[in-house]
């Protein structure tokens, strides 16, 4: 199915100081819009365009011949959940997630601290997950475009951690740029609905 470049879901100064206009600019309209643009080329050049884009994902993952499919389609996905991962709202987590942010990772301290430590341990591009795995929430980085679904993890989180998402604001220091992410950017209310989403029967 045709992929379509969502809007941001705030305005592109809405994260400002944290992350500027200028980076969002860049992001959103040139980055995450060239993905998507290959994405649909890429799927209908392999007769994949009546897939999802997650079964599109799975499909090319590990497939040499589909690298740039699987790429693409992973880019366009991951940028989609990283814009709603983010409000200029500050908000905190609550109820049954702030519980298991307790007992499967130890509370917000240790969730912080190992969350900016796989950012900043990451080599080279990717991304930083938070993500549930057979029930447990799990702290996980992937190379490149690489979606955790592709290991039966359920993305609950993410960080982009390419150096195009905050060389602008942040230049070299990309645990900086994780430690405002951690301190004043996240969507609790959004992270709290996909765990919801990832208890029902698939
Ligand atoms: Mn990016």
């Amino acid at each position: 199915m045709a992929y379509k470049l969502p809007d941001l879901p705030y305005d592109y100064s809405a994260l400002e100081p944290h992350i500027s206009a200028r980076t969002l600019e860049f992001h959103h309209d040139k980055h995450h819009a060239k993905y998507v643009n290959n994405y649909n080329q890429l799927a209908q050049d392999a007769g994949m365009e009546n897939k999802s884009i997650e079964e599109v994902i799975r499909a090319a993952y590990d497939n040499p011949d589909l690298s740039k499919l699987h790429n693409n389609a992973a880019q366009a996905w991951n940028h989609t959940f990283y814009w709603n991962c983010m409000t200029p709202q500050e908000t905190q987590p609550e109820g049954e997630l702030a519980e298991k942010i307790k007992s499967d990772l130890g509370g917000m301290d240790a969730f912080k601290e190992a969350f900016k430590s796989s950012a900043t341990g990451q080599f080279g591009s990717g991304w930083t997950w938070l993500v549930l795995e057979n029930g447990t929430l799990k702290i996980v980085s992937t190379s490149n475009a690489v979606n955790p679904i592709v290991f039966n993890q359920t993305p609950l989180l993410t960080m982009d951690v390419w150096e195009h998402a905050y060389y602008l604001d942040y230049q070299n220091g990309r645990g900086n740029y994780a430690d405002t992410f951690l301190n004043h950017l996240i969507n609790w209310p959004f992270v709290a609905r996909q765990l919801e989403a990832a208890k029902q029967p698939a």
